[in-house]
């Protein structure tokens, strides 16, 4: 394996996935603007456009699409045009639910190894919103690590973060500022091993200034004025960075909507606490609300369960009910549309001679 493509988190099952592409350039793509990536590659960076095969496989499937963080394979023409033959397959995907649009989840990042939910500790965090970045965290197959930043604008930092680390379960919660370099170490530890960290959160939460500050220099823009929470959004689209000093981020626009998919794994692990209560409950299909022997009410009764965790739970799980009976309408349209087709592709081909 090329040191070159492992500063830029090449893993051991890619590269193998690699040798089967032996006329191709593997390379890691950075960034995707309408149609054109910019990848990553031994020779340093070019732009793509996408091959016929991809744009077949897009049109199938818009999740096939490149997107930051895919390593893919490319073909250098004579006349010099380069096309992105095809996308490895992912080990880590951060997906989130179309808000508003299709039921199909939006790809945000691939082959992430750590997601690091970044969170100002200005102005105060909202606890809901984090449980539901750590669901979508979750979800991915990547670690999710809570990364308090802005220490310096507050005196109780760690009490805020006992708080968080109650929404946080199997989470680790950081504590770190970009302006005074506290906690930096921390944050730089969940590199090691030349790790793939995505950064997701709100517009202004101090992303690309945590970037900034672990490369030592001013690589990213940040939003010029001090934040007023309306969450003007600096970073535009979301692009991966190789750090002088080990390792790879992703950075990414803040993220206004956050739709949870329909499956559910992730809410489950975000929330172990609540569904571990559940699992004791007398009823399978227990709702938790009026039914005799709920261990979850037992929970909130005696005071094991929190009640604001609770609640949470139960506002995300209605949630992802819903996107799953979306997503399921969607396959009954789609079988629909298919039966359509092939039952005309049938009466084409016998049509009754004339
Ligand atoms: N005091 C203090 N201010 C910070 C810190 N980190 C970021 N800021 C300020 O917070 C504001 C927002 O920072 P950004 O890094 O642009 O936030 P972002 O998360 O990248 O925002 P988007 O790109 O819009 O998603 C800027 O004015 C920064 O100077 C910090 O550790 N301490
Ligand atoms: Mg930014
Ligand atoms: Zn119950």
């Amino acid at each position: 394996m090329s040191a070159t493509l492992q500063a830029l988190g090449l893993d051991g099952s890619t590269a193998d996935v690699l040798l089967s592409f032996p006329d191709l350039v593997p390379g890691r793509v950075s960034r995707v603007d309408k149609g054109l990536a910019t990848v990553l590659t031994e020779d340093g960076p070019v732009r793509a456009t996408w091959s016929g095969a991809l744009l077949a496989a897009i049109a199938a499937d818009p999740q096939a699409g490149p997107c930051t963080g895919d390593w893919v394979v490319l073909r250098f023409w004579p006349d010099e045009r380069i096309t992105l033959e095809s996308v490895l397959p992912r080990r880590t995907t951060i997906v989130r639910a179309e808000v508003g649009g299709s039921s199909r989840g939006q790809v945000l990042a691939a082959n992430v190894d750590v997601i690091a939910i970044v969170i100002g500790l200005v102005p105060e965090p909202r606890i809901g919103r984090i449980e539901r970045f750590l669901a979508l965290a979750w979800e991915s197959g990547a670690r999710p690590v809570v990364v308090l930043t802005k220490s310096d604008l507050v005196g109780d930092a760690d009490s805020i973060a006992d708080d968080v680390a109650v929404a946080a379960p199997g989470a680790d919660v950081l504590v770190c500022s970009a302006s005074t370099g506290f906690g930096l170490e921390s944050v730089r530890a969940l590199l090691d091993g030349n790790a793939t960290v995505a950064l997701l959160g709100s517009s202004g939460a101090g992303k690309s200034s945590l970037v900034n500050a672990l490369a030592g220099v001013e690589l990213l823009d940040v939003q010029a004025i001090r934040e007023d929470g309306k969450g003007r959004h600096t970073s535009v689209r979301r692009e991966l960075i190789v750090l002088p000093s080990g390792g790879v981020v992703i950075d990414t626009p803040g993220l206004r909507g956050i739709g949870l998919q329909e499956s559910g794994e992730g809410l489950a692990a975000a929330f172990p606490d609540v569904t571990a209560l559940a699992d004791l409950c007398k009823f399978k299909d227990c709702s938790h609300v009026t039914e005799p022997g709920c261990a979850v009410r037992a929970g909130l009764d005696d005071g094991t369960l929190p009640y604001r965790r609770y609640e949470s739970w139960v506002k995300l799980q209605k949630e992802a009910a819903y996107m799953a009976r979306r997503a399921d309408a969607r396959l009954r349209s789609e079988m629909k549309k298919e039966w359509v087709r092939t039952s005309k592709s049938y009466r084409r081909d016998h049509k009754p001679r004339p």
